[in-house]
C-alpha cells in the first residue's frame, strides 16, 4: 500500500506526497474483511478514509449550504454567534491559550436542543439551520457507530458495542464543528496547527480543496486528497487510551491553500463527561501492561483546555 516516497522538504518539515493512505469502502459485505481493513489502518496511521457510506448527498448538501451562508455573512454578524468559548463563532484564535491560525470557525453541541438555542445568533432561518445540522449529526453518528463496532469487532474485544454506546448515549458530549479556510494566497500558512483530537472518533468531510495534512510517527507530514464524497476518519485520544495504545491517535493539521477557500465540517464522537476511560481489559496482557491511569472524560477534557493545541495531553495520564 505504501510507495516510494521522494519526500520534498518545506522548511525544515519533511512532507511525503505519495503516500497511498488507506480508503476503506464501508459498502463492501463482508465484515470481517472490513473490520481488519480499519484495525490495521488505525494501527498503523490511526487514520483512513471511508468511501460508499450511507450518508445522503441530501444531508451533506444541506449542511455545506447552512455553513456556506454563515461564512458568507460579514464579519460583525458572525460576531454575534461568538465568542467560541468553547461553543459558538471564532476567529483565528483557537482555544484559550493563544494557539491562532488561518481560520474561522463554528462550534456546536451535537445535542438538538443545544442547536436549536444556538441556531438563533447563528441564522436568519434557525429552523431551517437547526435541522440541516441535526439532520447531519444523525447520519454521521450512525456511520461513526457502525465504524467503532467494526473496530471492536476486529479487536476481538466480546462486547462489540463497548464504543458506540459511548457515542449513541443521550448524555454523550460529542460536537460538530465547521471550519473555513480563506484563501492565503502565499503558500504553506498554518490554518489550524498540529493537533490530536482528545475524543473517540472524528468524522471529517471537506469541499474539494485540500489542506488536511496527517503525522507519521517520524514527523513527516502526508497531505490528504480531499473527497467530498467520502469521509475522513481519525482516531482520538480517547480510543488510544481504551485501545492501551493499540490504535494510534493522529497528530494532523490544516494547511491554507493559495487560491481556494477550504470548508470542513468535523463530527467529533465523545462519551458523556462521567465517562470513565480506562484500557479495556481485553487490551492488556503481561506483555502489554495498561499505559494510562484511568480518567473521566471530564478530567480529560479539562486538561485538553488547560494546554496548548499541540500539546500530548495523554502523556499527563500516562503510567509511570
Ligand atoms: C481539537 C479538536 C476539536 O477541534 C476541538 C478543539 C478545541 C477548540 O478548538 O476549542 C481545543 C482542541 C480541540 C484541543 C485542545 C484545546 C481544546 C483547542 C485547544 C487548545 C473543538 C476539541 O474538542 O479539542
Amino acid at each position: 500500500m505504501v510507495v516510494a516516497s521522494p519526500a520534498s522538504i518545506i522548511g525544515s518539515e519533511k512532507i511525503i506526497e505519495d503516500i497511498e493512505l488507506p480508503v476503506i469502502d464501508v459498502s463492501i459485505g463482508d465484515r470481517s474483511e472490513l473490520s481488519n481493513l480499519i484495525v490495521g489502518a488505525c494501527e498503523k496511521y490511526g487514520f483512513f478514509k471511508v468511501i460508499n457510506h450511507r450518508v445522503s448527498n441530501e444531508i451533506i448538501s444541506k449542511m455545506e449550504q447552512e455553513s456556506l451562508s454563515f461564512f458568507a455573512k460579514p464579519f460583525p454578524e458572525k460576531e454575534l454567534a461568538g465568542p467560541a468559548n468553547p461553543f459558538g463563532y471564532g476567529c483565528k484564535n483557537i482555544g484559550f491559550n493563544g494557539d491562532i491560525g488561518e481560520v474561522e470557525y463554528l462550534v456546536l453541541n451535537s445535542h438538538p436542543l443545544s442547536i436549536s438555542q444556538r441556531s438563533k445568533s447563528i441564522s436568519n432561518d434557525p429552523n431551517k439551520f437547526s435541522s440541516a445540522v441535526s439532520g447531519y449529526i444523525e447520519a454521521v453518528r450512525e456511520v461513526a457507530c457502525e465504524i467503532l463496532d467494526l473496530m471492536a469487532e476486529g479487536l476481538g474485544v466480546p462486547d462489540t458495542s463497548v464504543f458506540s454506546r459511548l457515542i449513541s448515549d443521550v448524555d454523550s458530549d460529542s460536537i460538530i464543528r465547521l471550519n473555513h479556510y480563506p484563501p492565503s494566497y502565499s503558500t504553506n500558512r498554518v490554518g489550524f496547527g498540529e493537533h490530536s483530537d482528545p475524543q473517540i472518533l472524528t468524522l471529517l468531510r471537506s469541499n474539494d480543496v485540500g489542506g488536511l495534512q496527517i503525522s507519521l510517527n517520524d514527523g513527516a507530514w502526508v497531505p490528504v486528497s480531499p473527497d467530498p464524497t467520502g469521509f475522513c476518519v481519525n482516531v482520538g485520544d480517547v480510543l488510544q487510551a481504551m485501545t492501551n495504545g493499540r490504535f494510534v491517535s493522529v497528530r494532523h493539521r490544516a494547511v491554507t491553500n493559495s487560491y481556494n477557500s477550504r470548508m470542513s465540517m468535523a463530527y467529533f464522537a465523545a462519551p458523556p463527561l462521567d465517562t470513565e476511560i480506562a484500557a479495556l481489559p481485553h487490551m492488556v496482557s503481561a506483555a502489554r501492561p495498561t499505559l494510562y491511569r484511568p480518567f473521566t472524560w471530564a478530567d480529560y477534557k479539562k486538561a485538553a483546555y488547560s494546554l496548548r493545541l499541540g500539546d500530548a495531553r495523554l502523556d499527563l495520564f500516562r503510567k509511570q
